[in-house]
């Protein structure tokens, strides 16, 4: 049982979703730097920016597990990225070891070994291969990770989270999609398993097309229900043939693979 939660990003896509679903299970603070919107009952809402020091230990104070979903969530400049993701991310880090939390559960994410060929079928010990200035800002927080857990005993889940959406949006998602249900089923799983220690954790659907092993955690109950193959017919039904010498799809990252992602405006 954990007295208080803290729940970073919470404006976000994902924070939106996990919000109301953590909040009937354990008392949330909720943090963004954008508004979070009307407070629930019981629930305390923070306005900071992660890379506002003092302001991020002020936030993390009296909390006993730290879910830290906020940041910079695709590529951008590095010096957003440096202030937003790696700054940030340590200034959560080093708030939840003063604040004596148990757990900080990262939103790291498939980024962080995207220049993995996708035939390899990787597991939580493959190599860090980032694929953009976000991949190795997510690459630092797996790291920070591990040295607050082998140093200060802070229990620690990275999940490499792959395509989080309502549905998947097309023909890669078909296996790296994470349904919501089963994210929020991976989050629990993280908060309440009797041993997390320093885990690595692919967060994927139960998809036919999976790119990743998650059997070296299977000791977490991670078990997902949906299956993005429910949507393949819709979404390949006007598909054009794939050249598997493209960087997008030889590779786990897909277009953050390519020299200049699509969606960096940079
Ligand atoms: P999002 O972009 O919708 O939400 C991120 C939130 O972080 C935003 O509300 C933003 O205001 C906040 N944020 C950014 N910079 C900040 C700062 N300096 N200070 C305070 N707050 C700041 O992203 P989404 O989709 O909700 O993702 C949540 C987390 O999961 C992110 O860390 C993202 O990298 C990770 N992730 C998401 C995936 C997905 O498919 N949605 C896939 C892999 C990882
Ligand atoms: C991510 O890390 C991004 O946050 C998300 O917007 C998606 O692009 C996702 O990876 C993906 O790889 O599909």
């Amino acid at each position: 049982m954990y007295k208080r939660i803290l729940l970073t990003g919470a404006a976000g896509m994902l924070g939106q979703y996990l919000r109301p679903h953590l909040h009937k299970r354990w008392p949330l603070r909720s943090c963004d730097v954008k508004p979070v919107g009307k407070p629930m009952k019981g629930e305390e809402v923070v306005t900071c920016d992660l890379s506002d020091r003092a302001a991020v230990f002020k936030a993390t104070r009296g909390c006993d597990a730290v879910l830290h979903f906020g940041a910079i969530s695709i590529e951008s400049d590095f010096d957003q990225i440096l202030q937003a993701n790696i700054v940030g991310t340590y200034n959560v880090f080093e708030g939840a070891r003063r604040a004596r939390a148990k757990r900080v559960i990262h939103a790291s994410s498939n980024h962080a070994v995207g220049y993995h060929l996708r035939d390899a079928f990787i597991d939580s010990d493959a190599q860090p291969r980032p694929d953009t200035y976000y991949g190795v800002s997510k690459s630092f927080g797996e790291s920070l990770g591990s040295m607050y857990w082998s140093k200060y005993g802070i229990e620690h889940a990275s999940l490499r989270i792959g395509t989080c959406r309502a549905e998947p949006i097309d023909r890669r998602s078909l296996s790296t999609w994470l349904s919501l249900p089963d994210l929020l089923q991976l989050v629990v799983r993280c908060l309440e398993a009797e041993r997390l220690g320093y885990a690595i954790v692919y967060g994927q659907s139960n998809n036919d097309r999976a790119l990743w092993d998650n059997g070296k955690v299977s000791h977490l109950g991670f078990r997902p229900q949906d299956n993005a193959e429910e949507y393949a017919d819709r979404l390949l039904k006007n598909a054009k043939p794939e050249d598997p010498e493209d960087p997008a799809v030889k590779y786990i990252g897909g277009v953050f693979c390519t020299k200049k992602p699509p969606m960096w405006k940079g």
